[in-house]
């Protein structure tokens, strides 16, 4: 589709811009890499499915953006750790970064036999790593954080249900102290027509001027399986439990052969975005549950889409 304000999103020509001949070790595929910048480099914790079909999270850096090194080993692996263990045995997945006070937490889905949950990890130096807790019970995932305290709190934005075929809509949370959660709302429901299976957030919000920005991906059942799209949502800067605009419409879907045939196909999942200075944001994505792949934007131009689809 030609890049237009509704469509906002241009794709790299040299995408994908990893798949697993990129990793220095033997693996099935490589998706969902949440992203950050760090000490100069472009950083992205990438999802990477091993052989026996448990993922575990592998960093690779960049001086530019575009050109990634994938460390020679995995970064975090499941647990061994007695009292969690078993709620990681099936791997962990989908990570994303939110950076508060200096400190950079990590949210990622935590699975085992019981369903996927979300958990939480922080480092500050990107070489250790310390699990802080696992914050929800099963069947939540997606789960992102906001890079502030509002009035005190920290705010965790998640998706609980949505597994196994039953409907998922992104929800709300806050928080004291990272570990007791609580006061859960309802931020945005999937509604019939693009995104009327299930929904999730997809990037951590960042801070603008018009509200707290996040991607968020809609799932849409079809008769050949579910496809994945992307929409984006603005929240309320003083109040964020509040969305004051959302895209109706998807803003960017699977059209490139390596976003319609892979694993999964049909699927655009991003983790990661990061704005440049120039107001260009580069969109990381996993592509198919196969590859990852960079698409970028105006930062301008997805607020002025977000809000003119005002939703209050
Ligand atoms: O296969 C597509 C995606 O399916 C799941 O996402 P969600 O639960 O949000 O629908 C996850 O397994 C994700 O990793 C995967 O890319």
């Amino acid at each position: 589709m030609k890049q237009s304000i509704l469509y906002p999103f241009t794709r790299y020509p040299h995408n994908p811009i990893l798949s697993r001949e990129d990793v220095p070790y033997a693996c099935n595929t490589v998706f969902n890499a949440a992203a950050v910048k760090f000490a100069g480099r472009y950083l992205l914790l990438l999802r990477i499915e091993d052989l026996s079909g448990v993922s575990h999270l592998t960093r690779a850096w960049s001086r530019d953006g575009y050109h990634f090194q994938v460390d020679e080993r995995p970064w975090i692996t499941p647990t061994k750790d007695d009292d969690t263990a078993v709620y990681e045995v099936y791997g962990i997945e989908d990570p994303r970064i939110t950076a508060i006070d200096g400190v950079y937490y990590i949210t990622y889905t935590a699975f085992g036999p019981y369903g996927p949950r979300v958990a939480i990890g922080r480092t500050r130096d990107f070489a250790s790593f310390e699990r802080l807790a696992l914050v929800t019970e099963v069947d939540n995932k997606d789960a992102v954080l906001f890079p502030e305290k509002v009035d005190g709190k920290y705010l965790l934005i998640d998706r609980p249900a949505g597994f196994a075929g039953k409907r998922g809509d992104i929800w709300i949370q806050e928080s004291p102290d990272m570990i007791h959660w609580g006061r859960a709302r309802v931020l945005l429901s999937a509604e019939p027509g693009w995104a009327g299976s299930k929904l999730g957030i997809s990037t951590p919000p960042i801070r603008t001027e018009k509200g707290w920005l996040a991607f968020y991906h809609g799932v849409r059942r079809t008769p050949s399986g579910n496809l994945y799209r992307l929409g984006c949502l603005l929240m309320d800067l003083k109040d964020p439990r509040r969305v004051i605009g959302h895209t109706p419409h998807f803003i960017f879907g699977p059209e490139e052969i390596y976003e319609r045939t892979g694993d999964v196909p049909n699927v655009i999942f991003p983790c990661g975005v990061i704005v440049e200075d120039d107001g260009t944001l580069k969109m990381y994505y996993g592509a198919a549950d196969t590859h990852i792949a960079l698409a970028e934007a105006s930062l301008g131009d997805i607020l002025s889409l977000c809000s003119s689809c005002a939703t209050q």
